[in-house]
């Protein structure tokens, strides 16, 4: 079993990967790149690797680590993502987050930093954050090594599962259109669980992503249609998108402590 664990530069992806196998790592680069690869097997279970993928801000095609870790995900579909995200600092750290979704991969989200969000007192609502996200959600502290044990068995149970939770949420409406037509583009060439991830691709016009297809389809029809609609290159339309999506999970999830009124009370 493979799981790949993901996340943004500096979320604690090490201080997890280390908790997570011990010294039972191998470390060497990815193929034709100097990109470092780390693998380990996971601490009391010998047929499951967990594979450290670089740390992200984005599955976009701009970065040498974006390309490694989007080209592994697409290529080698491991059985289970494990997305760790800074728990003090969510907005960034979700917008990798909902990316990795669309990937049609069943997907486990620790939630770190849990020591430090604790201690300030603001708070993340778990059950609402799986709710609006549609994966299993975990706190841990890769520090202190809380919850890094439920985690772990947590990806293993989704890994087990074998068919990833349809993202739940959805863009505007125009947006959704333009996409399900790119997706009925596509046809059976392309596993339906993958199609939300290439449709948003191929909008995006991300000009690496055909490389990853036997055949890209025409979207330029789709592309000119909402640029025109929405006044906006289709880029920066999803880019909109997703963080009009994480406020929602922000709103909704995270209640952060009001330091003013405190000093009143
Ligand atoms: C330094 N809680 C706390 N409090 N800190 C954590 C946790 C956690 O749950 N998890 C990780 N950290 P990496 P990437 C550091 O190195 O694993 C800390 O990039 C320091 N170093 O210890 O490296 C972790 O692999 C000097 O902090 O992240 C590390 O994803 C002073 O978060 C940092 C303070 O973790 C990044 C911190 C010399």
């Amino acid at each position: 079993m493979k799981i790949a664990l993901a996340g943004n530069p500096n979320s604690g992806k090490t201080t997890l990967f280390n908790a997570l196998t011990g010294s039972n790592q191998f470390v060497g680069n990815w193929p034709g790149v100097t990109v470092e690869k780390k693998e380990g097997k996971l601490k009391g279970h010998k047929d499951v690797v967990i594979m450290d993928l670089p740390g992200i801000y984005s599955l976009s095609p701009y970065t040498l680590e974006e390309v490694v870790a989007r080209n592994y995900l697409i290529n080698e579909r491991p059985d289970a993502i494990l997305n760790i995200i800074d728990g003090t600092n969510l907005e960034r750290n979700l917008y990798l987050s909902t990316q990795l979704m669309e990937l049609g991969i069943p997907m486990v989200m620790a939630v770190n930093m849990m020591d430090i969000v604790k201690k300030s007192g603001n708070k993340i609502h778990l059950d609402k954050l799986k709710q609006k996200l549609g994966c299993e959600v975990v706190e841990i502290s890769a520090l202190k090594g809380t919850g890094v044990k439920e985690a772990a068995e947590k990806v293993i149970q989704v890994a087990k599962r074998k068919t990833a939770v349809p993202p739940v949420h959805k863009f505007a409406a125009e947006v959704e259109d333009v996409l399900d037509s790119i997706e009925t583009k596509l046809g059976s060439g392309v596993p339906e669980e993958q199609k939300r991830f290439f449709a948003i691709k191929l909008l995006e016009k991300d000009d690496k992503i055909g490389m990853q297809m036997k055949q890209a389809p025409d979207v330029s029809d789709e592309i000119k249609y909402i640029e025109k609609e929405m006044d906006d290159d289709t880029e920066s339309i999803i880019t909109n998108e997703r963080y009009v999506y994480i406020s929602s999970i922000i709103d909704e999830c995270y209640t952060k402590v009001n330091t003013k009124e405190k000093l009143t009370v």
